[in-house]
């Protein structure tokens, strides 16, 4: 039984790429990202000379930042989770002419993926540091996080297995496969997603590669790609780093088809989308008790901001009228909030972005539109 996803509604996915298409043209150091070309060119969408200039300017970025030491003024250096990316977005600029076709988990398993597709070798010992987690259950991240962790994981593995690059390891690389199929599919909710919306398409670009056997993966993956599609209608999918992985799975691509990209399949030309005309109409003020109990003395004030304001627009309120702080680090993801009140995270702590009493937010500050009435609370937590 094989993970099989249904087609998508054509003008679904489309809308989701012209998602990405302004994106195209922001060359500047903080917006260029890997994820967005990587994505497209694995959706069954192009946006012609636009991913030819892409690619170029990150090249240059990422060429520039390799090259400049640490004290000049040079971009920083790419950490190594954004070189991995890069090097799945080299390895996905295929040409069409030619006919033929210390950080964490996620970015060590991200890292082992990319030299992989490029079909670089690296020590058994690197693999084994991975196994050994997956053999004996470290948590590869608590909580939510861990079905993301664990399905690059398996992309890393499968793209192991399939090149045979570490021969000495065959047989628990395929037994990692298993033990990272299961624990996705036992992650799956009521719902249908795995672990949540957004470790779903991961977790289906991993399902998608190699049957799991003796389970059923076909119903497990429909309900998935249903759930899937109602939070795509719900408007869920606003993120373009969420978008990048989820394009390649609506197409039935993983990363791992990166190891021999399809290079003579037809990808649509995306045109921009046109925007709707706004009502024009003022906006209501909506309210939101934003609370920080975790500083002395804990702050708490009720900001009203118009209705359909982001998290982030509360930040920005909230430091105009006085006694709030924030700061923000840009990222692939969009912006991280690093610091509130002047209280930097540390090491190993985040700021965590929660609903009250206790739902911790699956969007950051720039996505996610608080309601009416809301308490969002930030919370500095180890993680
Ligand atoms: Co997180 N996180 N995360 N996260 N995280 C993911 C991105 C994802 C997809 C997980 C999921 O729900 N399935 C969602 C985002 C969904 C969306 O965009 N719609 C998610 C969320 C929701 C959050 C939180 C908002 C949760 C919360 O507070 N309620 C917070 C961020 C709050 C804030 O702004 N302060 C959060 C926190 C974390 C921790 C646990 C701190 C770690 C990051 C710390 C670290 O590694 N040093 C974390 C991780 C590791 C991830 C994960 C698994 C991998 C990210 C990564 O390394 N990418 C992704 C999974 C995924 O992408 N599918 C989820 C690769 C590198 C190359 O890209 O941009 O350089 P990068 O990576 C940095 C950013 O991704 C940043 O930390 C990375 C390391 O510096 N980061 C950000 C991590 N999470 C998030 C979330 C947002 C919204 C932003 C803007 C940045």
């Amino acid at each position: 039984d094989i993970c099989n996803i249904p087609e998508v509604d054509h003008n679904l996915v489309q809308s989701l790429g012209q998602h990405l298409l302004p994106w195209m043209d922001q060359l500047s150091v903080e917006h260029l990202n890997p994820s967005i070309y990587v994505g497209l060119r694995l959706s069954s969408m192009e946006a012609g000379t636009k991913e030819v200039l892409y690619l170029h300017s990150l090249k240059l970025d990422y060429q520039q930042s390799l090259l400049s030491d640490d004290n000049s003024d040079l971009p920083t250096k790419p950490s190594m989770g954004q070189l991995a990316l890069y090097m799945l977005a080299l390895k996905a600029n295929w040409h069409n002419h030619k006919g033929y076709p210390h950080s964490s988990y996620y970015q060590y398993s991200l890292s082992i993926l990319a030299l992989c597709v490029h079909q670089k070798r690296v020590h058994d010992s690197v693999v084994g540091k991975l196994l050994y987690a997956v053999e004996h259950d470290h948590h590869l991240l608590q909580g939510h996080l861990s079905v993301d962790t664990e399905a690059m994981a398996g992309l890393a593995f499968t793209c192991l297995e399939r090149s045979n690059l570490n021969p000495n390891l065959r047989n628990r690389i395929t037994l990692a496969i298993r033990i990272v199929q299961e624990k996705i599919l036992k992650a799956q909710t009521p719902e249908g997603y795995f672990g949540n919306v957004y470790s779903t398409p991961l977790a289906l670009q991993l399902l998608m590669t190699s049957p799991v056997p003796g389970v059923e993966l076909g119903t497990a993956c429909f309900n998935a790609r249903a759930a899937l599609l109602t939070s795509l209608q719900d408007g869920a999918f606003q993120n373009v780093l969420m978008i990048s992985q989820l394009l390649p799975v609506l197409n039935h691509k993983s990363y791992v088809d990166l190891i021999s990209p399809d290079c003579l399949a037809p990808r649509v030309m995306l045109e921009p989308a046109t925007v709707p005309p706004s009502p024009g109409q003022v906006s209501e003020d909506i309210y939101v008790l934003l609370k920080v109990p975790s500083v002395w003395p804990p702050y708490r004030h009720t900001i009203s901001v118009p209705a359909g304001s982001s998290l982030e627009d509360v930040l920005k309120k909230a430091q105009e009228l006085g006694e709030f702080m924030y700061e923000t680090e840009a990222s692939l993801s969009g912006p991280y909030l690093t610091s509130v009140m002047g209280k930097k995270a540390g090491e190993r702590e985040f700021w965590q972005l929660i609903q009250a009493p206790d739902i911790p937010l699956q969007q950051g500050i720039a996505d996610y539109r608080p309601q009416n009435g809301e308490t969002i609370e930030l919370r500095l937590v180890v993680w």
